[in-house]
C-alpha cells in the first residue's frame, strides 16, 4: 500500500502515534508519505520507503494569517495524485479531517477516489472540538471520513456524546514497540542523578493546563518528606515558568530537574521508579503506557481513558482529579516497600504488553482495507 500520513509533527501524543505507526507500516514493506509542516520529531530513522513532504507557509502581505489549511489541502492533492497513494490517514481532527475532505473533493473532480481515515486523539474532541466555533466542521468531517478510529472507548463515547455521528468508530488503542522500548541498564546514569539511592519520580507532558503538572510537583513534595527522592519534569509548554516558580517557592529546586523536550525518553524512564500523570483530561495516556513498558508503575487520576491503561491497585493507582493527598499516599505506598514496588513494576510491564504494536497495527490495516473497499464501491 502507499499511505499518506498527516499529523502534527511535534512531541505531542498524536504526532508520536502517527509517526510510530508510519514507521511500522514502512517496516512491513508499505510506502509511507508524511505530509507535515516539519519533519516529525519521532521520525529519526532513515528508511528508503519513507518520504517527507513539507507543507511550507504561504506568505503574502494581504494575509493576516497564513492560509495553512489551503496549502495543506494543495499539498495533499499533489502527493496523492503524483505518488499515487492508496489511502490518506489524518491524525487529530482539527484541521486535518476537514482539510482531507477538501483534498478528497478536489481529487474526485479529477477522477481520483482517495479513502480518508481520521484518527481522533483526544482534545480534538473533548476540549476544542466541541467548541461551537469548530464543532459543525468537526462533526461534518468525521461523518465524511471513510474510516474513523478513536484511541480509547472513553473517546469513542465522548465523540458520540458531543456530536451527531453517523459513521462507525473503531477503537484502536495507542501502542508500544517493544523493540524500541526496552529497559536498558543505566545504573551509572542513575547513580549520577541519585547518588544515595534516592527514588526517581517522573512526569512527562506538554505542560498545558490539562496536564495539571503542578500536582506532580505537590505530590513529589509530599513523597519527599518521607522518602529520599528526585523529580524529573520532562517536556515543555506554556506552564513551565509557573511550574519553575512553584519549585522555587517550595524550596525544592535542587531536587527537581526540568529536562525540557527529550528524544531519549526510554533511557530516562529506565531509571525512573514511579510515573506521575495527574491530568484532568486524558483520552488514553500514551506517556503512562511508555512508562509501564519500561516497568514503571503509574500514579494517575481516573480521568477519561486512563483506567483503560492503568489498573488501580495493580499497575499503579487511580485517584480523583486534583486529589494530591491520595496520589501522594499511593506513591508512598508503592515506593516504601521494595517487594511491593517490584510487584507493581512487573504488573505494569505485563499490562503494557496488551498494547504491543504487533497487535495494534493489523487493526489499522483492517480499517484501511475496509475504507479502500468502500471507495472502490463508490467508483463502480
Ligand atoms: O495531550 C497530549 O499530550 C497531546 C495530545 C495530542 O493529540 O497530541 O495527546 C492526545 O493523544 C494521545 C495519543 O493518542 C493520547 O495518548 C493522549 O491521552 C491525548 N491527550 C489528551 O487527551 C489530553
Amino acid at each position: 500500500m502507499k499511505i499518506g500520513v498527516v499529523c502534527y509533527p511535534t512531541f505531542g501524543g498524536s504526532g508520536v502515534v502517527a509517526t510510530e505507526l508510519g514507521i511500522q507500516f514502512a517496516k512491513r514493506g508499505h510506502e509511507v508519505h508524511f505530509i507535515t509542516y516539519e519533519r516529525p520529531a519521532r521520525l529519526d530513522v532513515f528508511m528508503s520507503n519513507v518520504y517527507f513532504h513539507e507543507v511550507l507557509p504561504f506568505k503574502y502581505s494581504l494575509f493576516k494569517y497564513t492560509p495553512y489549511e489551503t496549502t495543506l489541502a494543495g499539498r495533499m492533492v499533489d502527493v496523492v495524485k503524483n505518488e499515487k497513494l492508496d489511502v490518506l490517514h489524518v491524525h487529530y481532527a482539527i484541521p486535518h479531517a476537514s482539510v482531507a475532505f477538501m483534498a478528497k473533493s478536489i481529487l474526485k473532480t479529477q477522477g481520483i477516489e482517495i479513502p480518508v481515515i481520521t484518527t481522533l486523539h483526544g482534545t480534538d474532541i473533548t476540549l476544542i472540538g466541541k467548541d461551537p466555533a469548530l464543532s459543525p466542521v468537526v462533526e461534518f468531517s468525521i461523518n465524511n471520513s471513510d474510516g474513523v478510529s478513536a484511541v480509547s472507548h472513553f473517546l469513542k463515547d465522548a465523540t458520540h456524546q458531543n456530536f451527531n455521528i453517523t459513521r462507525e468508530i473503531d477503537v484502536i488503542y495507542n501502542f508500544i514497540d517493544f523493540e524500541k522500548f526496552q529497559k536498558t541498564d543505566k545504573s551509572h546514569f542513575k547513580k549520577a542523578i541519585a547518588p544515595n539511592g534516592e527514588k526517581i519520580l517522573t512526569h512527562i507532558s506538554n505542560f498545558r493546563s490539562v496536564k495539571r503538572a503542578e500536582d506532580a510537583i505537590f505530590i513529589f513534595k509530599n513523597v519527599y518528606q518521607s522518602i529520599p527522592s528526585k523529580l524529573f519534569m520532562i517536556g515543555d509548554g506554556p506552564e513551565r515558568s509557573k511550574l519553575e516558580k512553584i519549585c522555587r517557592e517550595i524550596g525544592l529546586c535542587h531536587e527537581i530537574r526540568f529536562l525540557g523536550k527529550q528524544g531519549a525518553i526510554g533511557e530516562l524512564l529506565s531509571i525512573s521508579d514511579l510515573f506521575l500523570l495527574p491530568s484532568s483530561n486524558e483520552s488514553f495516556g500514551l506517556a503512562a503506557l511508555e512508562a509501564m513498558a519500561l516497568e514503571v508503575p503509574v500514579i494517575s487520576t481516573n480521568a477519561g481513558g486512563i483506567p483503560e491503561v492503568n489498573v488501580h491497585g495493580e499497575t499503579g493507582y487511580l485517584s480523583e482529579i486534583g486529589d494530591v493527598e491520595d496520589m501522594s499516599k499511593n506513591a508512598i505506598h508503592i515506593l516504601s516497600d521494595e517487594s511491593r514496588h517490584q510487584q507493581f513494576r512487573a504488573n505494569a510491564f505485563k499490562k503494557a504488553q496488551e498494547f504491543n504494536v504487533q497487535k495494534i497495527v493489523p487493526q489499522y490495516e483492517a480499517l484501511y482495507e475496509r475504507a479502500i473497499e468502500r471507495c472502490k464501491g463508490v467508483m463502480v
